[in-house]
């Protein structure tokens, strides 16, 4: 069952209420993060909180808790769940103020944690490869909003999502400002060509998947080659294989783009490898 805390107290789906004066409602102000359970044990819990720590403060917004407080509420509050497989989704507010925007009318933060399970596609979709076509949404430039941080922003995403689902494809390759190959709406993107993988760097308009940092250690220790650079759409289309990653979506093939098939065979034997790879990884490290 869905477990949600609130500020110190504990709620399920249906009593869980934030107020209409918080800025996290009014204008997006706010960070979160998306967190995985396997098993009961939380995958990389220390890197979510680290990043959502990091979101919180490069927006100036103080979280009045320990990052170490933080974990072991989110630890508690999977526990209350009951949940062994389960998605976790801590969100941290402005708060409530006025209905001015200025944040200095919030004096408190608001603290939220949800736990509950999240579908992505159907397992067919995982087996044949996604279907993937780019928006015309970009990812909004860094001057406006650094894309590392994971705010309460998502309507870029969104509208590119929406682009997607009006033109009947599974999901969508967004561009940063720049035009360059930056990530899928709530993913990151990797391609492989000649047994080398690659995928954008950090400052290409991307969010640093916590899934994506495990993958690229994940291929380090397998021998496969890794490098992170300035991709374009060309490098996509010819690509070998590519995949997507993201902590709901965990490692997901795609067989085409803009109408090109990517690669021979789908999923390739690299993003096969890697899937195996993640998997036997998250298992070993929830029966630790
Ligand atoms: N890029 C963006 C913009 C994201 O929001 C990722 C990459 C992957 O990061 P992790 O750390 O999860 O490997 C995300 C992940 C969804 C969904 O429904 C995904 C995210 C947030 C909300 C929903 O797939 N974030």
């Amino acid at each position: 069952m869905a477990t949600v805390w609130i500020d110190g107290e504990w709620f399920d789906e249906e009593t869980a209420r934030v107020s209409v004066y918080d800025h996290g409602l009014l204008y997006g102000d706010g960070v979160f993060e998306g967190i995985r359970v396997y098993q009961g044990k939380i995958f990389r819990l220390t890197e979510h909180i680290d990043r959502l720590f990091d979101s919180a403060h490069a927006i100036g917004l103080t979280i009045p808790l320990t990052r170490d407080a933080f974990a072991r509420i989110t630890e508690e509050a999977v526990r209350r769940s009951g949940l062994s497989d389960a998605y976790i989704r801590p969100l941290v507010t402005r708060g409530r103020g006025d209905l001015g925007i200025d944040p200095l009318n919030c004096p408190t933060p608001s603290l939220i944690i949800i736990v509950d399970v999240i579908r992505m596609w159907s397992e067919e979709r995982y087996r044949q490869g996604l279907r993937m076509m780019t928006a015309g949404t970009p990812i909004p430039q860094r001057e406006a909003l650094s894309p590392r941080v994971k705010s309460l922003n998502y309507l870029c995403h969104i509208m590119a999502k929406m682009e997607g689902a009006n033109a009947g494809v599974d999901e969508v390759l967004m561009l940063d400002a720049h035009g360059w190959v930056a990530e899928a709406s709530g993913m990151n993107l990797f391609v492989v060509r000649d047994g080398v993988l690659r995928t954008p760097p950090a400052y290409a308009g991307i969010l640093r998947g916590v899934t994506r940092d495990v993958v690229i250690d994940l291929a380090t220790a397998a021998g496969v080659p890794v490098r992170e650079e300035i991709l374009n759409r060309y490098d996509v289309y010819t690509a070998d294989e590519a995949f997507l990653t993201g902590t709901a979506a965990e490692i997901a093939a795609i067989r085409e783009v803009d109408g090109r098939s990517i690669g021979t065979v789908v999923p390739g034997p690299i993003t096969l490898d890697l899937h195996k790879r993640f998997h036997a990884l998250v298992r070993s490290e929830a029966a630790a």
